[in-house]
Parts: C-alpha cells; sequence; structure tokens
C-alpha cells in the first residue's frame, strides 16, 4: 500500500486498538476473586500464589516485596494510588502496601495477543502488529459508521479473549494511538482533521508518539508545553532548535498530519528446513541414513507449516554436492497439503530428478506456494487470501 496521492481529499479511517492494562488482565482471568481489587503484575516466581487448605489462595502483597523489581502492569484501582508501569516495586509498596502482587506469565500473555489480533482479523483484515497489546487497523474500506465498527471490534476481542480493549479511530495513525488511549479503559474515541483544535492541541506534546522525555523537555524550555503551542510556533524556531528534519516533523505532527500507511505483516512466500550433514553422504552408500534425514527434515516442515497455518502448493529439494554446486528441483501438487507423508514424497519425486552419483553435504526441503489452510476448509473466504496481508 502507498500513500494517497496529494490532493486527494477522502479521509482514510484508522484504529490503534490497545488492550486495557493488558498483563493485569490477562492474571485477572485466571484469579477473578482479584477483580476490583489493586493488582500489580512485576514479581518473581516467589510470588506465585499459594493454595490453602481450603481451597482459597493466598496472594503476595506488595508490602512484602524486598528486591529491586519494577512494576510491570497494574491495574486500574492500583494506578489510582499511583502505582504505574516502570516503577520500583518498593517505591509502589509504600503507596498501595495491600495491592496484590503476581509473578508475570508471559506464555499466557502471548496466548492472548493472538487470540485477540485474530479475532480483529475475522473483521477487518488490515492489521499492522504493533506489539503484545497493540495493533493498527485500517478501516478506509468500510462503509459502516466509526462508532458501530469500534463497538463490534470491541465485541469481537471481548468474545475471543474475555478482555476489554480502548480504540481510537481516525484518519491516520498518528492521531489513532493518541485516541486509543484518550478514554481508557473499555473506550472508544473517534475524530476527524476538523477535531484537531479542540481536542489534541489542549494534550501535552508527549502524547505525540516520538516525542519523548528529552525533546519534550526541550521543548518547555521553548514556553511549548502542548500540541495546540507546538503548532502555533514558528517553522524557524522549530529548525533552529530539532534541525530540519526533526522541526518539520514536528510541525506536521502538531497539524495532525501523518500520511503513514498501515503496514501489515507479509505472508510468508515459503517455509523451508535444511541440513548440512556431519559427513558428506553418498546416495546409494549411505541410503538409509539420508533417508532418515530427509523424513526429519519434510517432517519439519510439515510442522512449521502446521504451527503457521499453511499448505503448500509446491515442494522442492536443494541438494549440495560436496564439491559444493547445487541442485533445485520442485513439484506441484494437485492439492496443497501440510501433510509430512505427502511432502516426503514429493520432494522424493524431486530428488529422482536429480544426478545422485556425487556425495553430497547438504539437503533442504521448501515448501512454496503457500495459502493459509484456513481456506481449503472455507474456499469462501479466498478473498481475503488477495488482500495484502
Ligand atoms: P501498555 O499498553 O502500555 O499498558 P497496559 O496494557 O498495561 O495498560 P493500558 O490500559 O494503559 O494500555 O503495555 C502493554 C503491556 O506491556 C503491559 O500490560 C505490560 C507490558 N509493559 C511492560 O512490560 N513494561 C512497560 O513499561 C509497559 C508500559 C508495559
Ligand atoms: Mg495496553
Ligand atoms: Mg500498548
Amino acid at each position: 500500500m502507498t500513500a494517497p496521492p496529494p490532493g486527494n481529499t477522502s479521509e482514510r479511517r484508522i484504529a490503534h486498538l490497545d488492550m486495557d492494562a493488558f498483563f493485569a488482565s490477562v492474571e485477572l482471568l485466571h484469579y477473578p476473586e482479584l477483580r476490583g481489587q489493586a493488582v500489580v503484575v512485576g514479581g518473581r516466581s516467589v510470588d506465585q500464589p499459594v493454595m490453602e487448605p481450603d481451597g482459597s489462595r493466598r496472594f503476595a502483597r506488595l508490602r512484602d516485596y524486598v528486591g529491586r523489581g519494577v512494576v510491570t502492569t497494574s491495574t486500574y484501582e492500583a494506578r489510582a494510588l499511583g502505582v504505574f508501569s516502570a516503577m520500583g516495586l518498593m517505591k509502589s509498596a509504600r503507596l498501595a502496601p495491600d495491592a496484590i502482587l503476581l509473578p508475570a506469565n508471559f506464555d499466557a500473555y502471548r496466548d492472548y495477543s493472538r487470540r485477540f489480533k485474530t479475532a480483529v482479523a475475522g473483521i477487518a483484515p488490515l492489521i499492522e502488529d504493533r506489539g503484545i497489546d497493540e495493533i493498527f487497523i485500517d478501516l478506509s474500506d468500510f462503509d459502516e459508521d466509526s462508532q458501530s465498527l469500534a463497538r463490534r471490534i470491541k465485541q469481537a476481542v471481548f468474545d475471543a479473549t474475555g478482555l476489554t480493549c480502548s480504540i481510537g479511530i481516525t484518519p491516520n495513525k498518528l492521531l489513532a494511538k493518541i485516541c486509543s488511549d484518550l478514554d481508557k479503559p473499555d473506550g472508544i474515541t473517534v475524530l476527524g482533521m476538523a477535531d484537531i483544535p479542540d481536542r489534541i492541541w489542549p494534550l501535552p506534546a508527549r502524547k505525540i508518539n516520538g516525542i519523548g522525555p528529552k525533546a519534550s523537555e526541550r521543548l518547555g524550555k521553548l514556553g511549548i508545553h502542548s500540541v495546540g503551542e507546538l503548532a502555533a510556533a514558528p517553522g524557524e524556531l522549530l529548525v533552529r532548535h530539532f534541525g530540519r528534519t526533526m522541526g518539520s516533523w514536528l510541525q506536521q505532527v502538531a497539524h495532525g498530519i501523518d500520511e503513514r500507511p498501515i503496514k501489515t505483516s507479509r505472508e510468508p512466500k515459503s517455509i523451508s528446513r535444511e541440513s548440512t550433514f556431519q559427513r558428506d553422504l553418498h546416495a546409494k552408500l549411505d541410503r538409509d541414513e539420508l533417508s532418515e534425514i530427509f523424513t526429519g527434515i519434510c517432517l519439519r516442515v510439515a510442522d512449521d507449516l502446521a504451527r503457521k497455518g499453511y499448505v503448500a502448493r509446491t515442494i522442492g529439494i536443494k541438494l549440495r554436492y560436496a564439491d559444493f554446486q547445487a541442485v533445485t528441483r520442485d513439484i506441484t501438487l494437485s492439492t496443497p497439503t501440510a501433510d509430512g507423508r505427502l511432502i516426503r514424497k514429493a520432494a522424493g519425486e524431486c530428488l529422482k530428478r536429480v544426478p545422485l552419483d556425487q556425495r553430497m553435504r547438504l539437503l533442504g526441503v521448501r515448501a512454496g506456494t503457500l495459502l493459509p489452510a484456513a481456506e481449503l476448509a472455507a474456499p469462501t473466504a479466498a478473498v481475503q487470501a488477495e488482500l495484502p496481508l
């Protein structure tokens, strides 16, 4: 995708979605009895809750924490007491001694991250992955109004995860990122370019993604605190203090201008595995050993395909002889597959088509022309495969 040509007046619709108190909210799914309490994620494994004989759980409290750990995230109840991400745990214990402390459980967070992204992709497939708990979504092609789209996406996320998120929908990524944070938690903020003076200009300049603590301090010294003050600052003043590139960027963003397209992650073109032998092998003399290695490579390719959710229409081999010459062969299957035995069979066919009188040092198997596996099951989803995901 490219930015719209200059003079194009049709506004894009870009959403930024960010999960609410993400790690802490995932923990509350596991410990629902903690709902409504100040909870902090950031402890060590010794802070794991302990099951009491009566079946209840005993949780670690912030006041008992000794060490140098920091808060990874906190529930909104803990934030109300002044406890935020990156604060030292011992310092936060002074503000909220009774808060519950839990160790982080990254596997669970990654799992819920995948779940919410898949749920959104089921509604709107043009997604830019921005990390574990946030995405941009290009909604420009929808006719539906922004509020109802946002509600539908939030509902899909909730149905898939039991978690709430906040969404900003605006004409670009810059504004969407700001807006997803304006009504947290569980919020929806929709705005257009005309709303910038009322809604964006009163905000502190550091709300703009890219204006960090250093830049905002330097702006402060120039008497510029809000986005509106930045928008009103003379261009040459900004260029003088920040250089041409940063100076003109500051001016643009203060006016809410941002043409960056959504960068959707590419579908992989192929998945391959190869193995370099410990010693050079001969097709006939080392037949069993070679066959075992070959099958192993095919099974790993099959496993990669299954894990990533693809089926392959072409299977190929790469072979490097002892003299470092390489050859490749491939074959197109009548039906796309992720089945290890079928991949092995097809790769075996390829192997028959290469000269095998010389010893080999490397063998590789490649699955190409990939399709999402879901499409084999649901041909109606074929349209989606044409989108530049
Ligand atoms: P954020 O989206 O910044 O925060 P959050 O989801 O906890 O809360 P909010 O409702 O304000 O969005 O970060 C997402 C997760 O990333 C967060 O749950 C924990 C992790 N994280 C860290 O590990 N260290 C940090 O300094 C921050 C800010 C977040
Ligand atoms: Mg978040
Ligand atoms: Mg986030």
